[in-house]
């Protein structure tokens, strides 16, 4: 097999059995009117991709990411230098990062917040030099111990400064590398026992918070969307972004909606005991629908388990919520996603992108043959057809009164309703993925 070293673009090459090539990714082949690249907006994750070296619970590293270099700074640019190299081999057009994965840590916030600036100027020259562009960007305020009772949900005023000059230097950083996008995960922002927490006080924080964030990216030109990103547990027991709904509550009950969207994570979805395509589809139906995190977790582990996604399933599903809602607009594909502990070579990293953008690609074409195909469409359309007219319709135009329901109702004998036909749905979509 080739070395990392060695490697240059991966080919689409759909005939061969090389590994190092695309079989179902062929970036610039035009599908439905819009190039695969447009449609699938893939984006690699800084984290995991340059940060992550293996380490679990129980063991160390089993991939050092530090290029031979001693001092943090040196280290940091070794980390850009590759990362940029590896978007370049897989051909991704897109990047997205937390601040503490670009720049080391100092001892003090100042300190580190240069170090950071530093780094976003060095970036920035790398995103002109590879022609590449940034997401969205986000900040870590949950790794470092200060923020052990969460950032904006904390239990210490102090921690929340701290938490709100780490993004006012992120904000300024997307809009200086144009990222279209701005992140919140809630990290800790959450609790763990009721017997310690101030939960009514802990939410309006979080608003307060992300209310002063908006305005700040607002005043300074920052023109993309901001996320939350839900997920339900892990690491506090009860997080305060559970999923797609609980967050549209808390945005509706604070007057968000109109700057805030849902970036959606796959493994968040599953753990959250929904599927990943149900995520979509509430975000869609709320009209908040913005980015994916994709990867996809172990359904028999009970945490995050970011694996890169290769569940035809899944992505197809994904791509037809995805495409049904119009496609991407400022948001797109992040593999927020690792390669298993064992997979410890620069190699693997590579090999774990072409396996998760070709999923996403197979996935792509079958959602857009399902489509084409139209049985599915057609089915769910005739089934909801009793509100095209009569007194469906009267219901949907809101033309009548719960009274004139009931005498309706009054007047029918038995009611056929009829079948979901879901086992013959399951084939149409069979049928057209393996064909
Ligand atoms: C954590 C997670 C994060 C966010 C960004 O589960 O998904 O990596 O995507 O902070
Ligand atoms: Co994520």
């Amino acid at each position: 097999m080739q070395k990392f070293e060695t490697l240059t673009h991966i080919p689409y090459a759909p005939e061969t059995k090389e590994p190092f090539s695309f079989r179902w990714y062929n970036p610039d082949e035009v599908l439905a009117g819009k190039k695969m690249r447009d449609h699938l907006k893939f984006a690699m994750a800084y984290w995991h991709t340059i940060g992550a070296e293996g380490v679990d619970m129980f063991g160390a590293g089993t991939l050092d990411k530090t290029f031979g270099q001693k001092e943090p700074m040196d280290i940091y640019r070794a980390k850009a230098d590759c990362f940029f190299r590896m978007m370049d081999i897989l051909n991704i057009d897109y990047y997205c990062f937390h601040d503490v994965d670009i720049a080391p840590e100092g001892s003090t916030v100042k300190e580190s917040l240069a170090n950071f600036n530093e780094m976003v100027n060095y970036v920035y020259e790398l995103q002109k030099k590879y022609n590449k562009k940034c997401l969205w960007v986000t900040a870590n305020n949950f790794s470092d111990k200060k923020f052990m009772a969460g950032a904006a949900t904390s239990c210490c005023a102090d921690v929340f400064t701290v938490a709100a000059a780490k993004v006012r230097a992120c904000i300024d950083a997307a809009i200086k590398l144009g990222a279209t996008g701005y992140v919140f995960w809630g990290g800790r922002e959450g609790y763990d026992t009721l017997l310690n927490t101030d939960m009514g006080l802990e939410l309006d924080n979080m608003a307060r918070f992300l209310t002063m964030a908006r305005d700040y990216g607002r005043k300074n030109g920052f023109k993309g969307d901001f996320y939350i990103e839900p997920k339900p547990k892990e690491p506090t027991k009860h997080q305060y972004d559970f999923d797609v709904a609980t967050c549209m509550n808390f945005l509706r009950k604070y007057n968000l909606t109109a700057d805030f969207k849902m970036n959606i994570e796959a493994n968040h979805a599953t753990l959250a005991t929904h599927t990943f395509e149900h995520e979509l589809r509430t975000a869609i139906v709320n009209d908040s629908f913005g980015s994916i995190d994709a990867n996809q977790g172990d359904l028999l582990l009970g945490w995050d388990t970011d694996q890169f996604p290769t569940d035809v399933y899944s992505t197809t599903y994904c791509m037809l919520e995805v495409l049904r809602a119009g496609g991407f607009t400022n948001g797109g594909l992040n593999f927020d996603a690792k390669t298993r502990r064992q997979s410890n070579t620069f190699e693997d990293i590579i090999l774990a992108h072409i396996s998760g953008m070709d999923a996403f690609a197979l996935g792509l074409r079958k959602a857009l043959e399902i489509m084409a195909d139209g049985r599915i469409e057609a089915f769910v359309k005739e089934r909801y057809s009793s509100y095209n007219s009569g007194i469906g319709q009267k219901i949907v135009e809101g033309n009548i009164t719960l009274e004139e329901l009931a005498d309706y109702a009054c007047t029918l004998g038995e009611i056929e309703v009829p079948s979901g036909r879901q086992e013959y749905l399951e084939t149409v979509v069979n049928r057209i993925l393996f064909r």
